[in-house]
């Protein structure tokens, strides 16, 4: 079972500690002491009651507004565009040379990791078919790196290849073969192949079991610099669970390296993310315009995070001509932000309420009955709603007013839930707080938005469909609540919020934090594995594809953003570093 089974209530922890911050309270302003001083206090007048309310004391935006709304579009003239035409016909043609299957399987696999798979849909399927077809070749059966790349290259593109093709590489008793310890090169195959299977597929349960073992035992001084290069970046996060432009950004450095270089693979590899990411510079320059123009910069009661904001939608959907998603996802995303802010840290429950109550009207009359700041910020997200709406049934046809409502009222009924157990002391099992946390981590409402932004051929059933949630969607909102729980839950707990995943499998089972860490851990890659399955599943639409891309995607954002800390919340280092090399800095033409 997903979530593990109870132990009896007599083994379970108390930590009473954990709750000993409530929510904002009305109160005289003597008994302000009681809070810890690491927040802010702030108290406004209301009749005669003070409010005094908690402040998370976020960091403000680590990107500077004036830069961003400055940033200039390098890369559209003529001259890169002709050089990027001339080179795609170039690489197109390096697809039909005569070579080994195992050599062919590499060019993909080169092709895809620079970030321009994109480019040769067509002739990527055409050469996976004929390899997906062909089981005669012998390398392709003996030898554990290029058994390991075909799987991990045909599942990829949702080619049904069996987990038996492992088989010969195991002991009668069901493990893999220690002769194959040597062979580096193969394990590294076969670890990044694993991340493809689907639930019960117990050849590949093993061969993960097997090869994250080895690669992490390895000595990697005494394996050739880049083979470790490659250990040491599969063992931070395997290929499957990388946002795609970040792991082209990394690659390319790595392909440089390589000794059988194709120049003008490479050549194209670095020109089209530059313009690519010349038109990312324009978008988020336009949106910091925005935003700065909503005053929302200067707002103190919510994290100020646009660009991030930005990068999440960027890793959802990076292809050029879908800027609209990008656009006005972000908003969404900025939106999502500030009604999770102002339920965790700034609202009193009884505003909370009346604010629910507003978003499940959405009606606007008599906005003036909510405190100013609450005010504000839910006339923010009614009019940055309606602009997605408007934008859409202009240009698309459909209102999606109706089913974005739908879900911003589910996302505040699960934050109003969570209020609820805070201020009340409730542990719900994991089980029952996971079925409020998929809604009010805010990840639905996006890929909501890559549905009918994206979609060639939107409909209103098509949007019923996704606005009911089909499992490829919960899976992905869900492994996303499991990342941020793991980053953000001892910030969250520390400040006065509910108990997290974490803690509430702490709670149920006994089990320490180590304990439930690893369980939650392997949660994610169960998880992953349903979602691996979900995604090749039949759908009644068409045009799901960039959505179902969108579903993944999500989950891997959540993985960059909060694999190293809290990289939302307090986006320092990696995230930083990560956004800049993807969104602002160009890579080095020479
Ligand atoms: C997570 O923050 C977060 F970023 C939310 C909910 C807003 C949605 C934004 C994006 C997808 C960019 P936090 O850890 O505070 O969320 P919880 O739900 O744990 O309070
Ligand atoms: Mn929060
Ligand atoms: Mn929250
Ligand atoms: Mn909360
Ligand atoms: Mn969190």
């Amino acid at each position: 079972a997903l979530f593990g089974s109870s132990l009896p209530s007599s083994i379970r922890h108390n930590q009473p500690s954990l709750f000993s911050f409530r929510h904002p309270r009305f109160c005289s302003s003597s008994s302000s002491a009681s809070f810890s001083s690491q927040f802010i206090l702030c108290a406004s007048k209301t009749g005669d009651q003070e409010i005094v309310r908690r402040s998370a004391n976020w960091q403000p935006s680590v990107w500077d507004y004036d830069y961003v709304q400055s940033l200039t579009v390098d890369y559209t003239e003529d001259k890169y565009t002709k050089q990027v035409q001339r080179l795609k016909e170039e690489v197109k043609g390096l697809f039909d040379r005569e070579m080994k299957q195992v050599a062919k399987l590499e060019f993909i696999d080169v092709v895809q990791r620079l970030g321009l798979g994109y480019h040769f849909k067509t002739e990527i399927k055409i050469a996976l078919s004929s390899i997906h077809n062909n089981t005669e070749d012998a390398q392709l059966s003996n030898d554990l790196y290029a058994a390991s790349l075909r799987f991990r290259l045909l599942r990829q593109y949702g080619c049904n290849v069996q987990q038996d093709v492992f088989q010969r590489f195991m002991n009668k008793t069901g493990t893999f073969k220690e002769s194959l310890n040597k062979d580096v090169k193969g394990i590294l195959g076969l670890y990044e192949a694993s991340f493809h299977g689907m639930e019960g597929e117990t050849v590949l349960d093993e061969a993960w079991n097997f090869a994250s073992k080895h690669l992490k035992d390895l000595n990697l001084d005494e394996v050739p610099t880049n083979l470790a290069s490659n250990v040491s970046h599969a063992l931070d996060m395997p290929i499957h669970w990388r946002p795609n432009r970040l792991e082209a950004r990394w690659f390319m450095d790595m392909y440089e390296k390589q000794q059988d270089l194709i120049p003008s693979l490479l050549r194209l590899a670095k020109l089209d993310f530059n313009i690519v990411q010349s038109i990312h510079r324009k978008e988020v320059s336009n949106l910091a315009r925005w935003w700065v123009e909503l005053g929302a910069n200067k707002m103190t009661f919510f994290r100020d995070r646009l660009v991030e904001s930005y990068f999440w939608s960027c890793i959802l959907v990076f292809e050029p001509q879908y800027t609209d998603f990008r656009e006005l996802n972000t908003r969404i995303a900025c939106m999502a932000t500030l009604i999770d802010d102002v339920y965790d840290i700034y609202g009193t429950p009884e505003e909370l309420e009346l604010l629910t109550d507003f978003i499940l009207r959405w009606d606007i009359t008599d906005i003036d009955k909510l405190p100013p700041t609450i005010r504000n910020g839910f006339m923010a997200l009614y009019n940055t709603t309606n602009k997605v709406g408007y934008r859409t049934m202009t240009k698309r046809g459909i209102n999606p007013i109706p089913y974005l409502r739908k879900l911003w009222g589910d996302e505040c009924k699960a934050d109003m839930k969570e209020v609820h157990w805070f201020n009340n002391g409730i542990k719900p099992t994991l089980k029952e707080y996971m079925d409020v946390a998929v809604d009010s981590i805010g990840g639905l409402i996006l890929l909501l938005n890559s549905y009918f932004l994206t979609t060639d051929y939107l409909t209103e059933e098509g949007l019923n469909y996704v606005s009911k949630i089909p499992s490829v969607m919960h899976s992905s909102a869900q492994i996303f609540r499991f990342n941020d729980d793991l980053s953000t839950s001892s910030h969250e707990l520390a400040r006065g919020d509910n108990s997290k995943a974490l803690e509430c499998y702490m709670n149920e089972t006994g089990a320490s934090e180590e304990i439930a860490r690893e369980h939650i851990r392997h949660l994610v890659r169960e998880t992953w594995k349903k979602m691996n399955k979900e995604v090749f599943e039949d759908y009644p639409f068409s045009g799901f594809g960039p959505f179902l891309s969108a579903c993944l995607n999500l989950a891997r954002a959540s993985h960059c953003f909060y694999e190293y800390g809290d990289g939302y919340g307090l986006p320092d280092h990696q995230t930083r570093d990560h956004l800049a090399s993807t969104i602002f800095e160009s890579v080095s033409l020479d």
